[in-house]
């Protein structure tokens, strides 16, 4: 294991350091100063307009639980079934969101989604009360009702796809929901993601909203787990790249079959407004998906000027990453570092087992980018040999934080899963709907409401009770007062 050091200090405004510290190394997931309550608006390249990336995260739902509904997703078949624990899920996520308030990192919470969602199982012909709707799912579909109680709108990274107003035409951020018609259990996220994302950024003057793609295979969209931004900072006009699997009429002929297609990606680049020598559009490897990468940020990811990718991330492979270098050093006019994992310095299983790339890569607010990956990184020594490599290496990464989010990697998402990237500008970020933006003391506030309403176990055949279904709305219905968000749930509004 490579050597510790201890936390750097916090930044807020008043202690904004003018050069970079000096502290290289793996940090614990500790956080030393709860005052860490303001963020600063950075541009590490100040020729730059300034701009802030906000990580909005998807907070784990009461009825978290281990279905085996993911496509292609391995970790998510392995866990089939087995006993979760959603009080802990949530709070490792809640715990992640504080590590990343204590770098000076802006954070906000996207709520977890009303379920079980009786309304999806009425849909497929189940009658009666609510209580009749669960048993008679649980005795006749058991899958039918693991998916109308996934809290998968937890990983956050397919909610939507996002462009920030410095790569639009407009000016405006755009954001178009994924419609995530791969999966159905997946699908049920899209209604209510649209309106949450509408709610939160209203302003028509900052936000465009657009509505989801057609809920066809033909237009399958994953949101921005296929999707990077590379920009000499944040708030610079950046080159967005989209990763696809699945040409529009063609059958998968692999293992599992490839969830994003092209004409989705090519799609969102077009309504996103994006300059057409601005994006990169590149084709996943079939063979990484028969391996288990069924998103693009299970094998790479990119922050500003830097992208960590495994060579068999894609199907054109090192021409792939000539394309990247040449279009954005063609328009962004810098340099771009690519850090490539070989197959030799970490096998491509591995890779899908620990996580590597569904890391977070973030712009330190003093300058340098911190990973903060999965604890099962620092666990294996070959990756953990690798990332004392990468410290010492010549590139901007000067920090790890292993972070423990077990529960929700046994369902095959990872730290970089759970969040949204968003990087808005200094009046769009004040635009924004401000209660949904966390603090130490909101994060207090959601941990007891997490304790008080979650429980520590959860089989498949608890998600039939009734109680269950009272519990979760009863949390949700207070977790809607506390990011003051009224009548945000189909069950606020009506008798269903
Ligand atoms: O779609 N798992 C999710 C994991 C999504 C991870 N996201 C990113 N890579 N960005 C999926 O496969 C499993 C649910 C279950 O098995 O209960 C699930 O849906």
């Amino acid at each position: 294991m490579s050597h510790r050091l201890p936390a750097p200090a916090l930044l807020s405004e008043s202690n904004y350091p003018t050069t970079n510290p000096k502290l290289v190394g793996w940090y614990d997931q500790q956080i030393l100063n709860e005052k860490a309550s303001r963020f600063v608006l950075m541009t590490t390249n100040r020729q730059f307009p300034a701009a802030v990336e906000l990580n909005l995260d998807g907070l784990v739902g009461p009825t978290h639980h281990y279905g085996g509904l993911g496509l292609g997703n391995l970790a998510s078949q392995k866990h089939r079934h087995q006993v979760s624990n959603p009080r802990a899920a949530a709070l490792e996520g809640l715990a992640k969101m504080r590590l990343l308030i204590s770098l000076g990192i802006p954070q906000a919470v996207l709520p977890p989604q009303q379920r079980p969602l009786v309304p999806a199982l009425r849909q497929l012909g189940f009658g009666g009360t609510d209580a009749t709707v669960l048993a008679a799912a649980a005795e006749e579909a058991p899958a039918l009702l693991s998916a109308a109680s996934s809290t998968s709108s937890m990983w956050a990274a397919n909610a939507a796809s996002v462009s920030p107003g410095a790569d639009t035409a407009d000016g405006r951020l755009h954001l178009t929901p994924a419609n995530l018609v791969s999966q159905w259990h997946r699908s049920l996220e899209t209604p209510f993601t649209t309106q949450f994302l509408g709610r939160i950024f209203a302003d028509p003057e900052h936000f465009c909203r657009h509505p989801p793609l057609p809920a066809a295979i033909a237009f399958a969209d994953e949101g921005a787990a296929n999707q990077m931004r590379l920009a000499p900072s944040h708030g610079a006009t950046g080159t967005e790249l989209f990763v696809y699997g699945r040409e529009p009429e063609a059958r998968s002929a692999g293992r599992y079959p490839a969830r994003q297609s092209r004409a989705a990606s090519k799609a969102v680049a077009r309504l996103h407004g994006l300059t057409q020598d601005r994006v990169v559009l590149l084709q996943q490897s079939p063979q990484a998906i028969d391996a288990g990468v069924f998103h693009n940020d299970v094998i790479a990811v990119a922050n500003e000027n830097v992208l960590l990718v495994h060579q068999q991330a894609f199907a054109e492979g090192q021409a792939a990453l000539h394309t990247i270098r040449s279009c954005y050093e063609t328009n962004c006019g810098a340099s771009l570092t690519i850090i490539e994992v070989t197959e030799e310095d970490i096998p491509l299983p591995l890779a899908v087992e620990t996580y590597l790339f569904n890391s977070q890569l973030v712009s330190l607010p003093a300058g340098g980018m911190a990973l903060i990956c999965p604890a099962e990184c620092r666990d294996n020594q070959l990756v953990s040999d690798w990332l004392d490599r990468l410290l010492a290496g010549d590139n901007p990464v000067q920090a790890v934080y292993p972070v423990s989010v077990r529960q929700s990697m046994q369902n095959g998402g990872g730290p970089a899963c759970l969040r949204l990237r968003v990087v808005l500008s200094e009046p769009a970020l004040a635009a924004m709907h401000e209660p949904v933006l966390l603090s130490p003391r909101r994060l207090d506030r959601l941990e007891t409401w997490v304790n008080q309403h979650y429980r520590d176990r959860l089989t498949m055949a608890d998600l039939a009770d009734p109680a269950l279904l009272e519990e979760s709305y009863r949390a949700l219905d207070e977790l809607t007062g506390i990011l003051e968000l009224p009548a945000l749930y189909p069950f606020q509004r009506s008798s269903q």
